[in-house]
């Protein structure tokens, strides 16, 4: 039986990778913040899953966990969220050090203490980017350099892990209806919903299809970057800034 382990399952894309994998007969160590939804989800797949409660923003905890774990087969780094869409020079510090401490220090730490154990089984490391870490926006510069980040990160260890057999891959979603902007906007169903209003955005689960088919491709294949778009979405042009 195959394992993964994937980050962040008590919502949105981690939760629809949980559901896919044990669907497809893997054993899946799911981590989350939320023990409620974590015992939701461990009694319904009951026990090809087993649930872990880790704050990827505690770095002891995070190599805790993952110094006890079994040869793992796979890690989907999916845990992130995007602080509020605001300005840097408006914006309050804190919460952007949490974010910068679970989208890439959780993940870096993670991800080094399991890759003897990924390396034995020559198992695979996807990663969850944006689209983000391609195109600016206002307000979002430290949430897109975190993506960036993870984007490097992935390219730069298919270097490290040359002839281990160990694939990475970097997943860059642009819109997809999950939690995501119900978080970035502190707790806001309505603006979560007007974001989303009208744009057919990507489901989870299409993100979790296409996670899927990264990881059961032949051994010898690496997607190295995957971009995934909603139709409805593209790009704005430039702004420019006029004096009066
Ligand atoms: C977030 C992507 O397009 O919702 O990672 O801003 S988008």
């Amino acid at each position: 039986m195959k394992t993964a382990l994937i980050t962040g399952v008590t919502a949105g894309i981690g939760e629809a990778c949980t559901r896919r994998f044990v669907a497809h007969g893997w054993r899946v160590i799911g981590t989350g913040r939320r023990g409620d939804r974590l015992k939701r989800l461990a009694d319904e797949l009951g026990e090809p899953f087993t649930p872990i409660e880790l704050d990827m923003r505690d770095q002891e905890a995070v190599v805790e966990v993952g110094a006890g774990l079994p040869s793992v087969d796979l890690l989907i780094n999916n845990a992130g969220y995007a602080t509020e869409a605001v300005p840097l020079q408006d914006a309050d510090l804190d919460p952007i050090r949490g974010m910068i401490e679970t989208n890439i220090v959780g993940l870096v730490t993670l991800t080094r203490t399991l890759l003897p154990r990924l390396i034995e089984r020559k198992g695979a490391v996807i990663n969850l980017s944006s689209v983000a870490a391609t195109y600016p926006y206002r307000g979002g510069c430290n949430y897109a350099g975190t993506k960036a980040f993870v984007r490097q990160f992935s390219l730069g260890l298919r270097c490290d892990l040359q002839g281990t057999g160990v694939r990475v891959t970097s997943i860059e979603p642009g819109m997809v209806e999950t939690e995501f902007t119900v978080v970035r906007n502190g707790g806001d169903q309505a603006a979560s919903d007007a974001f989303y209003a009208g744009a057919d955005p990507m489901t989870a689960d299409d993100i979790a299809a296409s996670i899927w088919w990264i990881a059961t491709l032949p051994a010898h294949l690496n997607i190295n970057v995957l971009e995934l778009m909603p139709v409805n979405q593209s790009w704005a042009g430039f702004a420019v800034h006029r004096s009066a």
